[in-house]
Order: structure tokens, then C-alpha cells, then sequence
């Protein structure tokens, strides 16, 4: 009975040694682990972002996930076309005289009040060829074109062209969504997602590891955020560029560059962050770049004294340094001069471009690593000094009468 005993105990201290092993180990991987947060307002970009993580540093998107889209995307269609030809009545009840501009030709007029009666992109049923042709006529409408011109007034999603440019294609029986289309797809995220990667794809490498959140940037969302907050070596912010002439669907009265501005300014406030480094992505550099000659900066009241010089390309990236220029700004206002801990970075990035993230993703794995150098360093600085403090003391005492 004695030896049973024994053996049950044996038993049992093995199987706690192999759970503090693997604790151990699971501490260690878990050092290597940094953790960044993708933060900004709504349709900044942060989960396009993430896809693109997918798609660079993991398996990309197979075939079940890809059908998985489908609903999205068509969601998407029907949510876009659906807020053109609310925006066609809207406008053509409010400006009088020119209303003609917004009323649609008799061909695409049944189909256009049938789609606009539809109460939301759930109620409709998945795009049959028959319906996309209807969806392509109504497109192509000068009506339909003219409340486009206009998108920044009506909370248009930006897969907007995109979707309705190859609506036939989206329709066919076979359809299977490309990698483009699973980065244009926009679905609101709510809740937090996850995702572990490093940006060295070579498995012998054991270089750092990244974990990644991705959250919904609606004001409703944003509470949840607070949950992750804790030991967060570097937030990644998603300003889109392109938002300048709109305002946020959640309020209409907001302009949303503005709101990215406060949002960006009360996470620099956080005493969670007080050593955390901020990579602000300014996403949308392709919208931005047909905008800014279209649209001026002072649109917005943040770019108020903006004063556009030229009509070429090189009015864009005087535009673009504008810009950063201001996001600079908000950092220094809100960090003090002394501290030497967080890093502030912006990229010009456009999510929905691989090569554009693969090479941003670079260069925040370089900034990174310079920073937990620099880390490193004073932490031994750090010892050094109190070790020589103490040396100093020793000294004292020892050459004490
Ligand atoms: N043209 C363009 N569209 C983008 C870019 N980044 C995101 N989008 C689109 O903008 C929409 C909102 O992006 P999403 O990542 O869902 O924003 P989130 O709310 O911050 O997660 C999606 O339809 C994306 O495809 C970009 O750089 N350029
Ligand atoms: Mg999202």
C-alpha cells in the first residue's frame, strides 16, 4: 500500500514539474511577445490592416474563408448603392431648381425606389446576376454619378467604386472573392480580435513575436478598449487622410478628422502609455492623393490656415507634410519634453496596398527593436549607477574613523 502511495506521488510531483516546465516556457515565449494595439476612430483602416497581417506574415485567406466574404462584400453592394439613391432624393428635395441633376433615368427608376426602400444591407438577399445588371444600370446613371460627386455628404463606404466598378463579377454562381476584394470588404468590427505574428517569416529565426488587436472604433466600441490597455509597447494608429471633408456616422456633427485628433490626443494622456510609442499610420495616402487637388484642406477646421500654393502632385505632398506636420504637433503638446521612453513615428501607408504594409511592417520591426534597445541600454545604466552608488557608500564606511 505504501509503495502505491509513493507511486501516486511520483506520479503526481512529475505530472507539477511538467506543468511548471511548461509554465516556464509558456513565461519565456510570453517575454519574447510584444503587444500592440491598433487604435483610431471608425473606417480609419485598422482592420484591413490586420487582414493585411494575414496575408504578409501568416497562411493568407483559403478558399472557405474567401466564400466567407461573399455576404460581405454583397452587403457592401447593396449598402452603396442604396445610400447613392437615398442621397439622389435627399438632394434632389433640397436643392430646388437643379433638383433634375439627381433624378434618376425612367429605365433605372422602379428598380432604384425598390432598393432604396430595403431598411438595411441585412435585409437584402445575396446579388443574383439579374439583380447586379440592375445594380451596374443604376451605377452608371448621371443621377447616381452626381450624388457620388458628392459622397463626403452621405457616410459612403469607401469600397464604394470599387464594388460597384465589378458588380458583375461579384455576382457570377462561381464566385470566389479575391485577396483584393477581402481587403476592400468593410464589415464594423465590435468586440476584440487577435493575432500573433512576427514580421521575420523564417521559422529558425526566434526573433520577437507581435501581438496584435484589432478593435471597433466606433464611439460605442471604444470602452472596451480600456481592457487592453496594460503593457502595450507600441499603439498603432490609424488616421485616415481622406477624412478631412466628413463627418462620423455616429454623429453627424463631428468632423471626423477632428475626432481622430481628440482621440489621438487623450490616448497620448493615458498615464497607461506614459512609456508606450505611437506609430500613427496616415492611412487612405491613395484617396488623399485625388482628393487634396479637388478638395481643399481647410475643409476641415484643424487645417484652417492651410494655403494651397500649386495644382500638381507636389501640392499632394505639400499637403501630406501639412498634415504630419499637425500629428507631430498633437504628440510634443501632449508628452513631456523629457521623456525619452516613447517614440512618436507616422507612416504613409494605404491599407489596402500589400507591398506599401509589408514595407511599413519593416520599418515599425526596425523602430521597434532600436526601441527595446535603447531599453535594454538604460536598464543596465540603470544597475551600472546603482551599482557604483554603492560602491560609494562602501567606500564611506570602510574610510570611516
Ligand atoms: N482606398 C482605400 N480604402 C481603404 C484603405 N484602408 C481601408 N480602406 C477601406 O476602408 C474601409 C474601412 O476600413 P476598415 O479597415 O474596416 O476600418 P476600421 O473601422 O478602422 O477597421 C474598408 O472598406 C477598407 O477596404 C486605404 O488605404 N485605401
Ligand atoms: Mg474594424
Amino acid at each position: 500500500m505504501g509503495a502505491g502511495c509513493t507511486k501516486v506521488q511520483s506520479q503526481e510531483e512529475a505530472e507539477d514539474a511538467a506543468i511548471k516546465r511548461n509554465m516556464e516556457i509558456e513565461a519565456k515565449r510570453e517575454q519574447k511577445v510584444l503587444k500592440l494595439l491598433l487604435l483610431g476612430a471608425g473606417e480609419s483602416g485598422k482592420s484591413t490592416i490586420f487582414k493585411q497581417i494575414k496575408v504578409l506574415f501568416q497562411t493568407g485567406f483559403d478558399d472557405p474563408e474567401r466564400r466567407s466574404f461573399v455576404p460581405v462584400i454583397h452587403a457592401n453592394v447593396y449598402q452603396s448603392i442604396r445610400t447613392l439613391l437615398m442621397g439622389c432624393k435627399e438632394f434632389a428635395e433640397r436643392e430646388g431648381e437643379s433638383s433634375s441633376k439627381y433624378i434618376l433615368l425612367p429605365e433605372n427608376q422602379n428598380y432604384g425606389e425598390r432598393i432604396a426602400e430595403v431598411e438595411s444591407p441585412e435585409g437584402c438577399s445575396l446579388l443574383d446576376e439579374d439583380n447586379a445588371l440592375k445594380v451596374q444600370n443604376c451605377w452608371k446613371d448621371p443621377a447616381i454619378q452626381a450624388a457620388y460627386l458628392r459622397g463626403n455628404e452621405l457616410q459612403l463606404p469607401d469600397c464604394t467604386e470599387f464594388f460597384l466598378n465589378n458588380v458583375l463579377r461579384l455576382a457570377a454562381q462561381d464566385y470566389i472573392p479575391s485577396q483584393e476584394d477581402i481587403l476592400f470588404a468593410r464589415q464594423q468590427t465590435t468586440g476584440i480580435v487577435e493575432t500573433e505574428f512576427s514580421p521575420d517569416k523564417d521559422p529558425k529565426n526566434k526573433g520577437v513575436c507581435y501581438r496584435l488587436f484589432d478593435v471597433g472604433g466606433q464611439r460605442n466600441e471604444r470602452r472596451k478598449w480600456m481592457h487592453l490597455f496594460d503593457g502595450v509597447t507600441a499603439i498603432i494608429f490609424c488616421a485616415s487622410l481622406s477624412e478631412y471633408d466628413q463627418t462620423l456616422l455616429e454623429d453627424d456633427k463631428q468632423n471626423r478628422m477632428i475626432e481622430t485628433r481628440e482621440l489621438l490626443a487623450w490616448l497620448l494622456q493615458q498615464p497607461w502609455f506614459e512609456n508606450t510609442s505611437f506609430l500613427v499610420f496616415l492611412n487612405k495616402f491613395d484617396i488623399f492623393q485625388k482628393k487634396a487637388l479637388k478638395v481643399p484642406l481647410s475643409a476641415c477646421d484643424w487645417f484652417q490656415d492651410y494655403q494651397p500654393l500649386t495644382t500638381n502632385n507636389q501640392e499632394i505632398e505639400r499637403a501630406y507634410r501639412y498634415v504630419e506636420r499637425k500629428f507631430k504637433k498633437i504628440y510634443e503638446e501632449n508628452t513631456a519634453p523629457s521623456n525619452i521612453q516613447r517614440q512618436f513615428r507616422t507612416y504613409r501607408t494605404t491599407a489596402i496596398d500589400e507591398g506599401i504594409i509589408k514595407e511599413t511592417f519593416r520599418l515599425v520591426d526596425d523602430a521597434l527593436t532600436i526601441q527595446r534597445l535603447i531599453q535594454e541600454m538604460l536598464n543596465v545604466l540603470h544597475v551600472l549607477a546603482c551599482s557604483s552608488l554603492e560602491g560609494v557608500f562602501l567606500a564611506c564606511e570602510w574610510q570611516r574613523p
